[in-house]
């Protein structure tokens, strides 16, 4: 299976090719402005990548049927965003799409890049940890400029978090949850994690890099994440298409994140809270050495966790190492 186009002629020969209705060889060549031999390859290409293109003596090529790629063009069309996708990139392999965004920031990329790629070969957790990334899912990281200081944005993971818990809702109808603060989940596996990367100068923010996956076509996991990870394919069960789900995604990053961006409100954190699987559960922690336990009960307006312990007294969690009952 191939998820990707990466050739700018293959892509404009795709936004010429109609289902249904044949567009001829020469009137191809004629609008691109390139050789009909050039046309030729394009389609050939097109059709490894597992698009089925029809073609007819005195006619010309009509397109049969779509294979399920990540395609820059479907993703960005008719996508109204402020920010996020105002340039996307799709690349076929990478080692990790966040260190792609960092060199791109450093070569002066704009804010609002996205770079999705169908696999990774070096995908990164959080402290260290692994993120499995084989064909099937989709890896992405969101390249962002706001001028601001670190700390008005401790709580982006959580704003990024909700934007692909309510994507995910709205476009498979799937009762996706958050579990505080970077994992989106459905039932008690995790369908989605979220790695935020900043650089800043002491008192304001250089960029922030939000790298985001999601299981979405795989039908297993490797022994070590069977227990915990689950993909669309497997909840829905039925094929999403990428393209249209990725469209979703970043038309809905770009609301809750720039929601955020210009102050929490009360209404956001109330809808956070209403989608948080953590809240109302018995949670443990170590805080200094010291096991704790209590409940989960309240969500601040900078994402730290309020947990209720076992004694009646109230902290705040800020980092994400929190067992949850019930959840892997
Ligand atoms: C995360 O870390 O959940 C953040 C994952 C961020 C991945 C994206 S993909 C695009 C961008 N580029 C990158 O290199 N990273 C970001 P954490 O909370 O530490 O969870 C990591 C743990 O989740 C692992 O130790 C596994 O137990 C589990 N895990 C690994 N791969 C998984 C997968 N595909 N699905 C579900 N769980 C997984």
């Amino acid at each position: 299976m191939s998820l990707y186009i990466g050739d700018i002629m293959k892509e404009k020969v795709l936004l010429l090719l109609k289902e249904g209705e044949y567009i001829s060889g020469e009137r191809l060549s004629e609008i691109l402005g390139v050789s009909r031999t050039a046309v030729w390859k394009a389609i050939n290409s097109l059709r490894d990548d597992g698009y089925e293109i029809d073609s007819v003596t005195n006619k010309g090529y009509k397109l049969v049927k779509k294979p399920n790629v990540l395609n820059a063009g479907a993703i960005s069309e008719g996508l109204n965003t402020k920010v996020i996708g105002t340039e996307i990139v799709t690349l076929k392999t990478v080692d990790s799409t966040n260190e792609e965004i960092k060199r791109r920031a450093n070569e002066n990329a704009e804010s609002g890049l996205v770079v999705i790629s169908c696999e990774q070969t070096a995908g990164k957790g959080r402290l260290g940890r692994k993120w499995t990334s084989n064909e099937g899912g989709v890896y992405f990281s969101i390249l962002l400029r706001p001028e601001l200081p670190p700390s008005d944005i401790s709580g982006i993971t959580l704003a990024a978090g909700m934007g692909v818990c309510l994507a995910i809702r709205k476009f498979t109808g799937l009762d996706a949850m958050i579990k505080w603060p970077n994992d989106v989940i459905i039932g008690s596996k995790k369908i989605c994690g979220i790695l935020t990367e900043m650089t800043a100068q002491t008192d304001m923010v250089d960029f922030v890099v939000i790298g985001i996956g999601i299981n979405v076509l795989q039908d297993s996991f490797p022994e070590d994440i069977a227990y915990k990870a689950t993909s669309l394919k497997i909840e829905k069960k039925s094929e999403p298409d990428l393209s249209k789900l990725m469209h979703e995604v970043i038309a809905m990053l770009d609301k809750t994140i720039l929601s955020y961006l210009f102050g929490i409100s009360q209404d956001d954190l109330k809808l956070y809270k209403s989608m948080c699987a953590t809240i109302g559960r018995e949670v443990s922690l170590t805080r200094n050495g010291e096991k704790l336990s209590g409940e989960a009960i309240d969500i601040t307006p900078d994402g730290e966790l309020v947990v209720c312990l076992d004694d009646g007294k109230k902290i705040n969690v800020n980092s994400g190492e929190v067992t949850v009952q019930g959840i892997y």
